[in-house]
């Protein structure tokens, strides 16, 4: 049997950017993903980081090409009843946001852990872990045809929401909690150039609608639709076409091009609680997700992962057990007022025809309060940039 210090499972940005978090402080792991690394760079997802994310990509010495390439925006927009009002992120917070896609994050990560020499596998298979009650918990998987035990000091689940490390934990130790949305997100990524200079999150009668971007080239739009919507009832014309209904208003044109790519995502609130069993830990959306309404999830796995290379790295110097149980209730805090801060935005923004015209009105109430406020705008500006302490 082999041995590593961390064997981390999932090399989404939690397992690679705790990968490379605990290779600086001199912490061997061994990295394993039962995807290709080209489906792991191609997966189109998330595209806007927190300063605090940004910041730390760069003091890991691996922000290089988000500093060149990644674009920074010091405002959204929030648009509903045809118009649209800044929230000055810059001038309320004295933060920014960075615009750069996860896919790009990824192939940062996976470029540094490369250049590392420290092991990365991907196209794992029947990966297991057991002993997790014991100081030497294990991590199983088949590599290039060969079965392997790997033993470890612990074991990162960083698999995400469909990975197998949370359900590795014993029925009844977790306290799961979640919600389901009655509505979806019809994403594009389309060959044009953003018709828009900051994001603008469209609250519309005929449902929600958000454009963002990727690049100066490359536009990144999304229409609310059913959670199990069919794609092949959205041909690009009508795409198009309700998205010019939703955030359309007078004296702007939101300039169309060919689509490269559209998908469906459904929406869920979940956090499982605690992130900790015995030797192992979960991090990103292998403990939580949220609604992409927020922008948090990336973010969430991030900060996540700083606080576990950390307590990994504390416990290595001191010796000392109970400060690995301090990780899961400090991330917690942090992970719920993401939790509030994306069910929150959800409400305020999508048409949901399981509500009342109460309901609506009370939505209206809030985004006007939110446009004339300047306490109410700070609220959003400090959570969206990203809050530090909880
Ligand atoms: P990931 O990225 O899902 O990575 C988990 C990795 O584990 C692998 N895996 C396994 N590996 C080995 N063995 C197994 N048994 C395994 N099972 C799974 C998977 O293949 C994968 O490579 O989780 P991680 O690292 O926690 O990162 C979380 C983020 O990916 C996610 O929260 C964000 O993408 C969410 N999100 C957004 N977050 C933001 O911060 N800002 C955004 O603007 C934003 N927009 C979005 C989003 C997510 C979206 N979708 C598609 C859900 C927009 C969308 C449309
Ligand atoms: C994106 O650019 O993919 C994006 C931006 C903001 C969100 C969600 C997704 O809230």
């Amino acid at each position: 049997m082999s041995r590593t210090q961390v064997g981390i499972v999932g090399a989404g940005p939690a397992g690679l950017t705790l990968a490379h978090l605990l290779h600086r402080e001199g912490i061997e792991s061994v990295v394993i993903e039962d995807r290709s690394r080209e489906h792991v760079e191609a997966r189109i997802r998330a595209g806007v980081l927190e300063q605090r994310t940004a910041d730390l990509l760069v003091e890991a010495g691996v922000g290089g090409r988000m500093q060149r390439e990644g674009i920074v925006h010091d405002g959204i927009e929030v648009q509903f009843d045809g118009e649209r009002h800044r929230i000055a992120f810059d001038e309320l917070t004295g933060k920014s946001i960075v615009i750069y896609g996860q896919t790009e994050v990824v192939k940062d990560l996976i470029e540094a852990r490369l250049e590392s020499g420290r092991p990365l596998l991907f196209e794992v298979a029947d990966v297991s872990v057991s002993e997790l009650e014991t100081g030497r918990p294990r991590l199983g998987f088949t590599h290039a045809g060969a079965r392997q035990e790997l033993e470890c000091d612990v074991i990162a689940g960083c698999d995400g929401f469909h990975g197998v490390c949370r359900p590795s934990i014993p029925a009844g130790v977790l306290a799961e909690f979640s919600r389901e949305y009655p509505f979806g997100w019809l994403g594009i990524l389309a060959a044009v150039a953003p018709s828009v200079e900051e994001l603008v999150y469209s609250a519309h009668e005929r449902g929600f609608a958000l454009l963002s971007l990727r690049t100066p080239e490359l536009s990144r739009y999304y229409i609310q639709c059913a959670p199990d919507e069919d794609l092949s009832l959205w041909p690009d014309e009508k795409i198009w076409a309700e998205l010019q209904l939703r955030v359309g208003r007078e004296g702007w044109t939101l300039e169309e091009g060919p689509i490269l790519e559209k998908g469906v995502t459904g929406m869920r609130s979940y956090v499982a609680e605690p992130m900790q069993y015995g030797r192992l830990f979960l991090a990103g959306d292998a403990a939580h997700i949220v609604p992409p309404t927020g922008a948090k999830g990336l973010n969430l796995a991030v900060g996540d992962v700083r606080l576990l290379a950390e307590t990994i790295v504390d416990w290595y110097r001191s010796g000392d057990d109970a400060v690995l149980e301090s990780y899961s209730a400090e991330c917690l805090r942090r992970v719920w007022r993401a939790e509030h801060f994306s069910w929150w935005m959800t409400h305020m923004l999508h048409r949901n025809d399981e509500d009342d015209e109460f309901g609506r009105k009370l939505q209206v109430a809030q985004l006007r309060y939110l446009t004339t406020s300047e306490a109410a705008a700070t609220s959003l500006a400090e959570n969206y940039v990203g809050i530090e302490r909880v």
